[in-house]
């Protein structure tokens, strides 16, 4: 039944009775009243009230093109009218699942010429797990099955995902992580090495994963995975030291390296994928978000020829989801990265708006909330710490975050706050002027903040 819903508060109340959301506070958010969104264009969004909001978070990180795209509508319409659906399992496949297969060889680093498709971030973790479990199997090494991955890291919301995560507010509610999964100390310079250079810490922080391969045995050991860049743990920017260490690590213990370039992936670092600004070559790659600039669900795991070579040889592998190449989805994901490739959006990241809005963050370290500042390209965290000299944080942590987090609700700017750190990912294709916009209306909610909690 269709029915005709005029006002916010309607909306609310349907929603209020039939919706449950993810990561909230069902009570809290009931008292509240949802925010209902209603159409988008560039990086602005608009609200049922006629409100105009400037995205500084490109939706949950994904609208790299920014909104509104007709390339993106035509082609989804076009392929829907041809060919809705038709699956990838039984020896068949579709002409955008392939298509898009043979792109994504092309803009990924060299060596990752094969992709394994799902819907989602964590899905494609998930297929990393059983295509490593199937790849030291077929190796005659059975027994490589654990997973380290970092504190505070986010690789999805399905078991696996969870598990790999280290969120430890996610664990706590099930019997999280599942077996086999272990995690080491994130490489956060600013809170755990501050007393040495970000290039010392980097290598101690690399060094722990070597700790627990020693603890666990390398032959007990799958895959190291990790971010390059920690996004939804507060976008933890590891010092340049950090990856080519782990990189060494995993080679000389013969364990797989697996990169998430679920938020970095697609040009968010300055680089096609945030392996390439921090210099190293993964085995595996999980891909989702950029990968269709969210305008329609499609993820996938990019696989080294290293292990397809073996793979290829080991029998069938009974992992495939319904969707997997869905080929609407393929059609759309092929035409946004063609805009990404054609448009030179990657580039202007590195070369050109990624400079610009790094720049003009260094200023906010002035502010007297602002412990650090920290980014690559277009994504940045503002860290807002009690003492900016000993880096002490809040007393209660995330606290300030909300504060801050609520002005820039009701000034109608996008920030996420993870902690008391203040998040910005705006689309790829902001301008400057949208720039200038974006950190002049951050600046004032730092300030309406900094007076609530009498710093300023
Ligand atoms: N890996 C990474 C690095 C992610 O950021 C996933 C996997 C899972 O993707 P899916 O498509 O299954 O959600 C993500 C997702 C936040 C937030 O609060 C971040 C994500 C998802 C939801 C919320 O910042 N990232």
């Amino acid at each position: 039944m269709n029915v005709v819903l005029n006002s916010t508060s309607q909306w609310q109340q349907e929603d209020r009775e039939h919706h449950l959301h993810p990561f909230t506070d069902i009570a809290q958010l009931n008292a509240k009243g949802v925010r209902v969104i209603t159409k988008a264009d560039g990086v602005y969004l608009w609200d049922s009230e006629g409100e105009k909001i400037i995205d500084g978070m490109s939706g949950l990180w994904c609208v790299n093109i920014g909104y509104g795209r007709k390339e993106l509508s035509e082609v989804a319409a076009r392929q829907m009218d041809e060919l809705a659906y038709y699956n990838t399992f039984f020896q068949t496949t579709t002409m955008p699942a392939t298509s898009l297969a043979t792109l994504l060889s092309e803009v990924t680093p060299d060596g990752l010429n094969h992709v394994f498709y799902g819907n989602s971030g964590s899905e494609s973790n998930d297929t990393v797990v059983r295509l490593a479990w199937r790849y030291w199997a077929a190796k005659g090494q059975p027994n490589k099955t654990v997973f380290i991955a970092r504190q505070n890291a986010y690789h999805g919301s399905t078991l696996a995902g969870s598990s790999l995560g280290g969120m430890g507010y996610m664990h706590k509610q099930g019997p999280l992580p599942l077996p086999g999964f272990e995690h080491i100390e994130q490489p956060h310079w600013y809170f755990n090495g501050a007393d040495m250079t970000s290039d010392e810490y980097g290598i101690k922080a690399a060094g722990k994963l070597e700790e627990k391969i020693l603890e666990l045995g390398a032959d007990n050991v799958a895959a190291f995975i990790g971010e390059p860049i920690q996004g939804a743990g507060g976008v933890i920017v590891p010092p340049d030291s950090y990856w080519p260490e782990i990189q060494r690590i995993c080679r000389k213990y013969d364990i797989l390296l697996v990169s998430d370039e679920v938020i970095c992936g697609f040009g968010r670092t300055g680089e096609w994928f945030g392996c390439q600004s921090f210099g190293f070559e993964p085995d595996m790659m999980t891909m989702a978000k950029g990968m269709s600039s969210g305008y329609i669900p499609i993820s996938g795991v990019m696989v080294h020829d290293r292990l397809v070579d073996v793979l290829k040889d080991s029998g069938d592998f009974n992992h495939g989801y319904t969707y997997s190449g869905h080929p609407v989805a393929a059609a759309v994901a092929q035409a946004n990265i063609s805009i990404l490739r054609d448009e030179g959006l990657v580039e202007r990241v590195k070369t050109d708006i990624g400079p610009y809005m790094q720049e003009r963050l260094k200023a906010f370290a002035d502010h007297p909330l602002v412990g650090q500042v920290r980014g690559r390209g277009l994504i940045a965290a503002l860290e807002l710490v009690k003492d900016k000299e000993t880096h002490q944080p809040f007393d209660k942590v995330g606290e300030v975050g909300m504060i801050c987090r609520n002005h820039c609700f009701e000034n109608n700017i996008i920030m996420r706050a993870t902690g008391d750190s203040m998040l910005l990912a705006p689309p790829l294709v902001i301008t400057k002027a949208e720039i200038d916009e974006l950190l002049d209306k951050a600046l004032m909610c730092l300030d309406l903040t900094a007076k609530d909690i009498g710093m300023m």
